[in-house]
């Protein structure tokens, strides 16, 4: 038998678990990472893009933002495209705050660098994690490490294993709330080596559906096409996909796409979803383990990132003075923001989406909120606050009125 022990046992070596151990380090408390994947396929996992502003000044805070400021792309706005007709929400003017891109796989790839330089914990390949929570004293995290079985004694576990890790489902059915909706509507998304054709992303609102131009560098583009749910990815060979992309994201009726070949390609279906209270005993739940929106707003990594900071606070209070208040008040403290987040995101959903089952009224309402937002300064401002997420701001740590306080 392996016999470790650490302060902070981590699960999942996502940007939020690998981004809680550094910022944990930074402070002087010890932790081990598990992961269930493979380093490569961790580092190669195409995901989210965009980064808000306050994710960025984090990262940049905490030493993590070197290639991000030599290599990330800013952006100051980006194009709402209605059946060929272009509108651009300038966030940068609106707001006072940029956005970046840059891929989650190359933020991944940095943080697993800097806490292996550090001389971190983190362990690949670790695919039979269970967790023994304790009431009093030392939990215990029980898996396969060098070969052999090994008990883990910690004093607080983090669960930072995604939608379909095993923290959440440690937690005893009854003592947490489940909140979702399945959208009935799914992303195939591609990377490919073409040059973006805007330097904005473009959402693009069509009779045939949404698709979303987006990019990784200056040479590679990432594109995503609303498609049913349950589709498969053989049903849509390259050019189907180009066919596609090129209908819902032509300008007056001319075709506005680089082509070029496709490197990458996913299924994924649009979710919402929010696990209360966001913690149990000595564990805590954090990014996509405790709540999923659909990626139409963009929010999952930057909220997962706003997790570990407010989560890496709360133990530096614990370990630094022995206060567990902002431990016990985490979940607390996180989901007013969460629930904002959510809230735009559904919100979004239902901008950019003719979602199959809508009725003739609710694609007048669609139009009419595509009209607010071109046409109000107002609705305008709010989409861009909401959006570069400093809306979010207002929404967490903050004494709650008596509307927002009150049950169910
Ligand atoms: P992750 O990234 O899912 O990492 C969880 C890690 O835990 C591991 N794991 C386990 N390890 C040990 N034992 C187990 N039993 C385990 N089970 C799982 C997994 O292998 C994995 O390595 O969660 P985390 O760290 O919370 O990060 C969340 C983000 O990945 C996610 O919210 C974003 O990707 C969402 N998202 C976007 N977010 C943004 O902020 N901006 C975007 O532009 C954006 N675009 C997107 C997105 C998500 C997308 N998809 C694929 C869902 C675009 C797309 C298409
Ligand atoms: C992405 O680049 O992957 C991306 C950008 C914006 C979104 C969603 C995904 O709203």
């Amino acid at each position: 038998m392996n016999r470790l022990r650490t302060q902070v046992a981590i699960v999942g070596a996502g940007p939020a678990g690998l981004l809680l151990s550094h910022l944990l380090h930074r402070q002087g408390v010890d932790s081990i990472v598990l992961e269930r994947r493979s380093r490569e396929y961790v580092e190669r996992r195409v995901r989210a893009g965009l980064l808000e502003h306050s994710t960025v000044e984090l990262l940049r805070a905490c030493g993590l933002a070197g290639r991000l400021d030599r290599e990330g792309l800013r952006h100051d706005g980006f194009e709402l495209r209605v059946n060929g007709h272009r509108h651009r929400v300038d966030t940068t003017a609106l707001t006072g705050h940029r956005t970046y891109v840059y891929g989650q796989q190359e933020l991944v790839k940095d943080m697993i660098r800097a806490r292996l330089e550090a001389g971190g914990q983190v362990r690949f390949g670790i695919e039979d994690v269970s967790l023994d929570l304790a009431g009093d004293g030392p939990s215990t995290v029980r898996c396969t490490l060098d070969g052999r079985p090994a008990e883990i004694a910690c004093d607080f576990v983090a669960g930072c294993d995604g939608f379909h890790g095993v923290s959440r489902r440690t937690i005893p059915p009854g003592l947490l709330t489940s909140y979702e909706r399945r959208y009935p509507s799914a992303w195939l998304g591609i990377l490919a080596a073409a040059p973006p054709t805007s330097r904005e992303l473009v959402y693009a609102v069509h009779e045939r559906g949404f698709a979303l131009a987006s990019m990784r560098t200056p040479e590679i583009s990432r594109l995503y096409l609303q498609v049913e749910p349950g589709e498969s990815l053989d049903a849509w060979p390259d050019d189907r996909i180009w066919k596609e992309l090129r209908a819902r994201l032509a300008v007056d009726g001319e075709a506005a796409l680089t082509e070029g070949p496709v490197l990458e390609r996913s299924l994924v279906e649009l979710r919402s979803y929010v696990a209360e209270p966001m913690q149990h005993g000595p564990l805590f739940l954090a990014g996509d383990a405790a709540h999923i929106v659909p990626p139409t707003a963009a929010k999952g990594l930057n909220l997962a990132v706003e997790d570990v900071k407010v989560l890496s606070e709360a133990f530096h209070a614990w370990y630094a003075t022995g206060d567990r208040a902002p431990l016990d008040g985490y979940s607390e403290a996180r989901l007013p923001a969460i629930w904002e987040a959510e809230d735009f995101s559904d919100w979004m959903a239902h901008l950019l989406h003719r979602l199959p089952g809508d009725d003739t009224y609710g694609s007048r309402l669609q139009r009419a909120r595509l009209d607010a937002v071109v046409n109000s300064p107002t609705a305008a401002r709010q989409l861009a606050e909401r959006y570069v997420g400093t809306s979010r701001q207002n929404s967490g740590g903050r004494a709650r009125s008596r509307v927002t306080a009150a049950p169910g």
